[in-house]
């Protein structure tokens, strides 16, 4: 439906940011429109005007049309970002006071998120202390990991590159400095890493 978790927000977010310059818009206009047409010279006298029934139940609708436009993107977005696919990388994400850690199902484990370019990656979040969030802004995402709970999220990343994962929730003196990177590289490379094997990712220093 959207490919990726960034498409899925950026177009919610950009369908709901067109419809408030619609609605701004109309605002502005119908403002000066009422300044100018209602104005002292042409009207000395103020007239006394009455409902419009027809004029009140088009502007619910419209407004509802509008209203339930937003809900319907921004829940289609939602369900897609909570729709982890099946064929989905597993990494298990334990976040702690003040750092990540990346488990994968072979037992490799990391403190930074290396993946392979072009895959889902679904992740399943548990925290050994307090609430932190996982926050990947690049891939749109960001989930809570409670205590005593398994919180999930997932993403694609299209391009090669590096990517900051941060904290979302306040979670202590150096709750700043719980940052991660999550490094995208090509399938092929991210096989030898995940196999252990000797593979250089340039700025990855961490295991
Ligand atoms: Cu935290």
């Amino acid at each position: 439906m959207y490919g990726t978790t960034t498409a899925a927000v950026d177009s919610t977010f950009i369908i709901i940011i067109a419809f408030g310059f619609l609605l701004f818009a109309l605002i502005i206009f119908f403002t000066i429109y009422f300044a100018v047409r209602y104005r002292r010279s042409r009207n000395p006298a103020p007239s006394n005007i009455g409902g419009h029934l027809g004029l009140e139940l088009a502007f619910i609708a419209a407004s509802m049309v509008l209203a339930l436009g937003m809900f319907f993107y921004g829940l289609t977005g939602f369900k897609f970002l909570k729709m982890v696919p099946a064929d989905s990388l597993a990494v298990h994400v334990t976040a702690r006071q003040w750092s990540w850690l990346f488990t994968y199902d072979n037992g490799r484990k990391s403190t930074d998120l290396v993946v392979p370019q072009g895959r889902n990656i679904a992740l399943t979040m548990e925290t050994v202390d307090v609430i932190h969030g996982f926050f990947a802004p690049s891939f749109r995402i960001k989930q809570d990991i409670v205590p005593g709970m398994k919180t999930y999220t997932w993403f694609k990343a299209v391009n090669p590159g590096t990517y900051d994962v941060l904290c979302s929730q306040y979670c202590g003196q150096e709750h700043s400095k719980m940052l991660a990177t999550i490094y995208v590289v090509a399938p092929d490379v991210f096989k030898k890493w995940y196999n252990d094997e000797d593979v250089d990712i340039p700025g990855l220093t961490s295991e």
